[in-house]
């Protein structure tokens, strides 16, 4: 069959959607999962199914105008013995909190320097360097919640298309596991490793981040992370990063993480739409 060329615009008609999806962050398709609560179901397929993780992830974090923390999806305790119940405890409720409510704050001081009118420019700079340290401090640690579960007997390997799409880019699994554990492991000081999904080359990627500035490509989606600030494993590992991402990856949650490749890779049109 003949396929179709595509023209700019339908180009931009199909990337809209996927726009839409990237920029609005999960506040957006919190509000956007409440408002199709509302409406009459259209009979859901298993197919659509994908959407679920980042569905309740968005719910649980968003509420009334507002972040939220999200609650832990398990008990404090359920990830022992990698990660102990005082760390979970003191990390989540206490630093994840924090940046809820710091960037909670932000934006409240941001929205009223912009209707004011009135920029004090020194003000204004540390305001957007707040935003993008509260706001990734937030979406990191949501990310890092739901891609954690509970340990289970034998080898913690993906499946589905993020094993395949993480097979493309690396060649294996082994190799990306080594590779990312390398990239969590030369972050300088506080900062995460984090899996990306790029819409555009439709593929994943490896970013490294310092502190919770996201020095990734704009438009990437995380769909894996890993926190190596201290405050992550220091309590137990102390100063052993390596033991704690060997311990990590026995907890990573692979079928969230394909849930959330499948379905931001679903929402972007890109591969089949985009590529014709
Ligand atoms: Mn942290």
């Amino acid at each position: 069959m003949k396929k179709k060329t595509m023209t700019r615009r339908d180009m931009l008609i199909k990337a809209a959607p996927a726009a839409a999806v990237m920029s609005a962050g999960l506040g957006a398709l919190a509000q956007q999962a409440q408002s199709q609560e509302n409406q009459p179901q259209t009979g859901v397929s298993p197919r659509s199914e994908p959407g679920r993780v980042v569905k309740m992830m968005a719910q649980q974090s968003f509420f009334d105008g507002k972040y939220q923390l999200p609650p832990l999806p398990y008990p404090p305790d359920a990830l022992e013995p990698q990660i102990s119940a005082r760390i979970i405890k003191l990390h989540h409720d206490v630093l994840h909190r924090g940046y809820v409510n710091g960037l909670n704050a932000t934006i409240a001081k941001i929205d009223q320097l912009a209707r004011a009118g009135n920029y004090d420019q020194v003000q204004l700079a540390g305001l957007m360097r707040d935003l993008s340290y509260n706001g990734g401090g937030d979406t990191l640690h949501c990310l890092y919640w739901t891609t954690m579960a509970p340990a289970k007997e034998g080898p913690n390997e993906p499946e589905g298309e993020i094993a395949e799409a993480i097979n493309a880019r690396y060649g294996s699994f082994d190799q990306f596991k080594t590779f990312f554990t390398q990239v969590a492991l030369t972050t300088k000081d506080s900062g995460w490793a984090v899996l990306i999904y790029e819409p555009i080359g439709d593929a994943v990627g490896v970013f490294q981040v310092g502190d919770h500035d996201l020095h990734v490509v704009a438009g990437t989606q995380p769909i894996l992370t890993v926190d190596v600030w201290e405050h992550a494993y220091y309590l137990q590992y102390e100063n052993r990063r390596g033991e704690y991402l060997n311990a990590w990856w026995n907890l990573v949650n692979w079928p969230a993480v394909n849930e959330m490749y499948t379905f931001f890779r679903q929402a972007c049109h890109m591969a089949s739409n985009m590529q014709t």
